[in-house]
């Protein structure tokens, strides 16, 4: 793999997969920079990457509208005014590492805590278009559907999920055909794609061809049966999917991204640089770490973006003795909500959300 690069990624870029392709950029690369280099920001797909012609395009708006819509992508740029929003998108499986330590989880990708990347995003607000379609006020939900194909259960289908529609009104939800100032690459959806900021990645559709209003949630796999979350005592053979819950928001999360686990530090006080993430609805606004499970201190902040939907990066300076050390991170937002402390209580057969504390075991020289 040494010296190959897929869909123009950085070289340092950790494959997953290869086919569908998914991966992330190393955590102590993702914690450099506020807004990752479109070159390493994660892949998550379940099909395949479609090549779309941007000249025979069209979005479809349909369902419980009074006009419904074919729009090229030219004319959706002519329409509606252009606006550009930073938010990040975090896979829900991100981390799910740490609970297949708990339980296996078997079939689903086995996650760092790398599948989140900060991009400034694009696009047409969502709401514009709807507006002009005439949204028809008994529609409950906006179901998107991609151009990929993904097979489930022995169908073909169009990778898919929905929003409730009080989301779609909102002036951060976007259909987005840039991504850091450029055209969406194939690989994060080009020509469109959607992006919801505050929710799981799911949500956020590429290669989009169809938004449909409706009154129920998307019937597709990856609203009804993907992406729900159930408690620990649920497993494949006795779930009852319809008992699940669908998820939207995110979770308040925080990452450590250096030191790595297994790291050889000298002594003297150790530099912790990390992400925090909030729910979609509270600002994260404090980050504590701490070297014994007991004592904690204060992180600093070092970006001041407070959107609710963007993350921060913080830092902390810890001293610790010589020998093997556990440093723990974890966060707290404006509405007083903080993270389970482990993973076992929050383990679910899918492996998402994981927001237990996050650890990492270094060793300090004498
Ligand atoms: N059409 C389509 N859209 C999709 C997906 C997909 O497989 N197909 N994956 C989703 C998931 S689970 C995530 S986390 C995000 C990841 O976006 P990215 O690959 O641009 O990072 O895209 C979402 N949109
Ligand atoms: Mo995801």
């Amino acid at each position: 793999m040494n010296g190959v690069t897929w869909y123009d990624k950085h070289p340092a870029f950790i494959v997953q997969a290869e086919e569908p392709f998914n991966g992330n950029a190393p955590l102590d690369f993702l914690c450099q920079e506020f807004v990752t280099s479109t070159d390493l920001f994660f892949c998550r797909n379940h099909g395949n990457v479609p090549v779309v012609d941007s000249n025979s395009y069209h979005l479809t708006v349909n369902g419980m509208v009074k006009t419904p819509l074919v729009l090229s992508l030219d004319e959706l740029k002519a329409r509606f005014p252009k606006v550009e929003i930073m938010a990040t998108l975090q896979c829900a499986g991100n981390r799910r590492d740490e609970l297949q330590n708990v339980a296996p989880i078997p079939n689903e990708l086995p996650w760092g805590a790398g599948a989140i990347s900060n991009a400034v995003w694009g696009g047409v607000r969502l709401r514009d278009v709807l507006i002009a379609a005439g949204i028809d006020r008994k529609a409950k939900h906006a179901a998107f559907s991609g151009l990929d194909a993904v097979t489930r259960l022995g169908k073909t289908f169009g990778f898919g999920g929905s929003i409730p529609a009080e989301k779609t009104l909102l002036p951060e939800t976007l259909l987005a055909y840039e991504m850091n100032g450029q055209p969406l690459e194939p690989i994060h959806g080009f020509p469109l794609r959607t992006i919801v900021p505050g929710y799981i990645g799911a949500r956020s559709v590429k290669w989009l061809s169809t938004i449909t209003l409706q009154t129920e949630p998307s019937d597709n796999y990856f609203q009804q049966r993907a992406y729900k979350l159930f408690p620990p005592e649920v497993t494949p053979e006795n779930v009852r999917w319809e008992d699940g819950i669908m998820l939207g928001e995110n979770s308040l999360n925080t990452v450590i991204c250096y030191p790595a686990s297994g790291d050889r530090l000298p002594s003297g006080a150790v530099q912790v640089l990390g992400y925090a993430i909030g729910d979609g609805h509270n600002l994260v606004n404090a980050v504590e770490v701490s070297g014994d499970g007991k004592n904690w201190i204060g992180a600093r902040f070092l970006t001041d973006n407070r959107d609710v939907w963007t993350w921060r990066l913080w830092e902390a300076s810890l001293a610790l003795p010589a020998g093997e050390n556990e440093i723990s991170a974890r966060a707290r937002d404006t509405a007083g909500n903080s993270q389970p402390q482990d993973t076992q209580e929050i383990w679910n057969f899918k492996g998402y959300s994981n927001n237990a504390w996050h650890r990492v075991k270094v060793q300090v020289k004498e």
